[in-house]
């Protein structure tokens, strides 16, 4: 749990690049492997791992693969408590914040302490909130949680103040997977001031939508679903990236 080498890294620049695996989709090591070989072309800065309905054993086993296959940072998104492992080099410590469900708040955190307490990974506290991204989403299903609108931005602003006050080091703003609608630029912004690093993620399709969440301030754009659908959106990741450090 020892350094804050990710952490630290989340903060120093905008506009960083995290790809979503979901190990319940993506088992096939073959699809992983070209996955693994595209983004470090594309220069990827992460890999997050992790899933609403992902078993144990699935989990585990995709950890292992981009353990040995990758050297790009591994970052556990855990949909549950069962969702950890020491190969990784940090794990979101999320709180649901947006939600009233004490499941999410503190019980899959107690579950888990006594193995994560000893681990020798970065833990990282992170204030998660949902964001209304005009679908029903499996998170929020399964939470049984309900986001907040994407216009109430006092609402999501407060909500944040509060988790940071509580000693939360990240925002993570979700829209949830699949989402119709990214969570918008203009909620990234009023949320910059806070001077914790923000992740952005949830409907996130095309090179517009990370350009314009990256110019928000976002530091961190989290992209499953399209890289599932098309690995060759890796090419305009790359565009990105390349630009990004002129
Ligand atoms: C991660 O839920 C997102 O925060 C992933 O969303 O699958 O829509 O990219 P997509």
């Amino acid at each position: 749990m020892k350094s804050h080498e990710i952490l630290n890294h989340f903060g120093h620049r905008k506009g960083q690049i995290a790809v979503l695996i979901d190990p319940e989709k993506c088992s096939d090591s073959a699809h992983l492997s070209e996955l693994i070989k595209k983004s470090e072309f594309a220069g990827v800065d992460y890999f997050f791992v992790g899933g609403s309905t992902v078993t144990r054993e699935e989990f585990l086993s995709t950890v292992r693969f981009l353990k040995e296959h990758s050297k790009i940072p591994l970052i556990i998104f855990p949909g549950g408590a069962h969702q950890i492992s020491e190969e990784a080099h940090a794990l979101l410590y999320l709180s649901l914040i947006s939600g009233r469900n004490p499941d999410y708040l503190i019980g899959h955190h107690v579950t888990s302490a006594n193995e994560v307490y000893d681990m020798e990974l970065e833990v990282i506290p992170t204030g998660y909130i949902l964001v209304d991204g005009g679908t029903k989403s499996s998170v929020a299903y399964v939470s049984q949680t309900t986001p907040i609108p994407n216009d109430k931005v006092s609402i999501i602003l407060n909500t944040a103040k509060a988790g940071i006050l509580q000693g939360k080091k990240l925002i993570y703003l979700d829209a949830g997977s699949g989402a119709e609608q990214h969570v918008p630029a203009k909620v990234v912004n009023e949320l910059t001031n806070l001077n914790v690093p923000i992740i952005v993620g949830g409907g996130i399709r095309s090179y517009e939508h990370i350009s314009d969440l990256s110019e928000a301030g976002t530091n961190v754009i989290v992209i499953g679903n399209k890289i599932e659908e098309d690995l060759d959106f890796l090419i305009d990741i790359k565009a990105f990236i390349q630009r990004s450090h002129m």
